[in-house]
């Protein structure tokens, strides 16, 4: 432990983690406890249980959750754990229950998580003191976060007020999701949300991904730039400029909004044109789904980013969203869990082909995957020690590894306070 905080407090600015923080089994678990412990996580959208009593079931690290929508509507999450012998009470990913049954013996939950029937436990047993144990649970427009903690960050409600404005008119609520996919990553979390904060690998390696990701400039240090290049990061700035301008006056929140690293539920949000014509992040930049999300009746909503520290992604267009949540498997090991959303009404081989909508993230979501991989493979040899961020386009790495650094210490200063 003493050793973590110093290795936290002498992470040298700027530059990749120690070893160690990639590959160390204590390490590793300390990110659970403190990161996955005690932050919101994104873990899925309010379409993955759309009717009462459907359930999904998010396991992070040693817990798991069960989110669920109740008889009356609202989205719940319980720890999936029966209060009788401990057994793991749902055990597919998704179900659809009337009541929550425990296979062991028999007790039954009702969908607020109160116990309602358990045989044979004698006159003086209580009931009520055994229901299921609740988990934080918010949801930003449809986007679900939960918080394992018992007290959850507090800006949560500010991350709403800003954010909530950018995502309505995607209308999520209104979607359903037309994919999901696991793909396990061979390589630490970290590395997996380093490499989804910055495109300076984007040109090398992800030939489908032709629309940008990040604002026309970004990346170009100002030295390297010849006339000509500066003349067109100038006319992108007016051009970036005029589109915000325009979908704001649409009622299309646009501008960015970079929160990182001085918030505990740290986040960035920017709303960026697509190449030439472009529609949607599909190989012809064109749309994939011919109803439009939410109320939008243009299909060139540019590409809506929102990004959560610390473990998600997600764009929002005109015509689909994907949502990206990372769960750590082990200290080489994550899961990239990725759903694509449409509007719910939109029917597969009519409005939409699977194969195109979910064709450029597929592709780029594996070819990031290996990237990782490579990574892992680096930091676990003893030729490894850490490497310098570009401060061109690599600012935002460094925002995650900052704010991981900050959350860590702060966590572990408090734990010392109290010992
Ligand atoms: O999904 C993303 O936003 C990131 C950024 C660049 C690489 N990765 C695909
Ligand atoms: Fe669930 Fe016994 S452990 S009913
Ligand atoms: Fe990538």
């Amino acid at each position: 432990m003493n050793d973590l905080v110093a290795r936290l407090t002498h992470r040298k600015k700027g530059y990749t983690l120690e070893a160690p923080f990639y590959t160390d089994p204590e390490i590793f678990a300390a990110d659970m406890e403190v990161i996955f412990g005690r932050h919101w996580l994104f873990v899925g959208v309010e379409p993955d249980v759309p009717e009462p009593g459907d359930v999904m079931v998010v396991d992070i690290g040693k817990n798991s959750v069960a989110v669920l929508r109740d008889d009356d509507g609202e989205i719940r999450a319980f720890h999936n754990v029966c209060r009788h012998r401990g057994a793991r009470l749902v055990h597919e990913e998704k179900s659809t229950v009337g009541n929550l049954v425990c296979r062991y013996h028999s007790w039954v939950y009702d969908t607020t998580g109160k116990l309602i029937h358990a045989e044979h436990m004698g006159e003086d047993f209580d009931k009520s003191c055994h229901g299921l144990k609740p988990v934080h649970v918010r949801s930003l427009e449809g986007l679900l976060f939960i918080c394992l903690a018992e007290n959850p960050p507090q800006d949560f409600d500010e991350l709403e007020r800003v954010m909530a404005p950018y995502l309505k008119p995607h209308n999520l609520r209104e979607t359903k999701v037309a994919y999901q996919h696991d793909l396990i990553e061979p390589g630490n979390w970290k590395l997996t949300m380093e490499n989804n904060r910055e495109c300076y690998h984007c040109g090398a390696n992800h030939p489908e991904l032709t629309v940008p990701l990040f604002a026309y400039g970004f990346g170009f240090a100002p030295e390297e730039l010849d006339e000509t290049e500066r003349e067109h990061a100038a006319q992108y700035a007016c051009m970036l400029n005029d589109n915000h301008r325009d979908w704001e006056a649409a009622g299309l929140p646009s501008r960015e909004v970079d929160r990182l690293d001085d918030m505990v539920t740290g986040f960035r949000t920017e709303r960026l044109p697509l190449s030439g014509d472009g529609e949607s992040h599909t190989i012809d930049t064109k749309r994939a789904c011919n109803k439009l999300m939410g109320n939008l009746t243009n299909a060139k909503a540019g590409g809506l980013h929102f990004w959560t520290q610390p473990n998600s992604w997600h764009h929002f267009m005109g015509d689909h969203a994907v949502v990206f949540s990372v769960l750590p498997l082990g200290p080489d090991r994550s899961l990239l869990r990725t759903k694509w959303l449409v509007h719910k009404d939109a029917v597969e081989g009519v409005d939409y082909d699977l194969d195109n909508l979910i064709g450029v993230w597929m592709a780029t979501n594996q070819q990031d995957s290996d990237l990782v991989g490579y990574c892992q493979s680096g930091v676990e040899m003893d030729g490894y020690t850490p490497g310098p961020y570009s401060p061109h386009t690599e600012m935002l790495v460094e925002k995650f590894i900052n704010w991981y650094v900050g959350r860590m210490l702060s966590h572990l200063a408090e734990t010392r306070a109290v010992a």
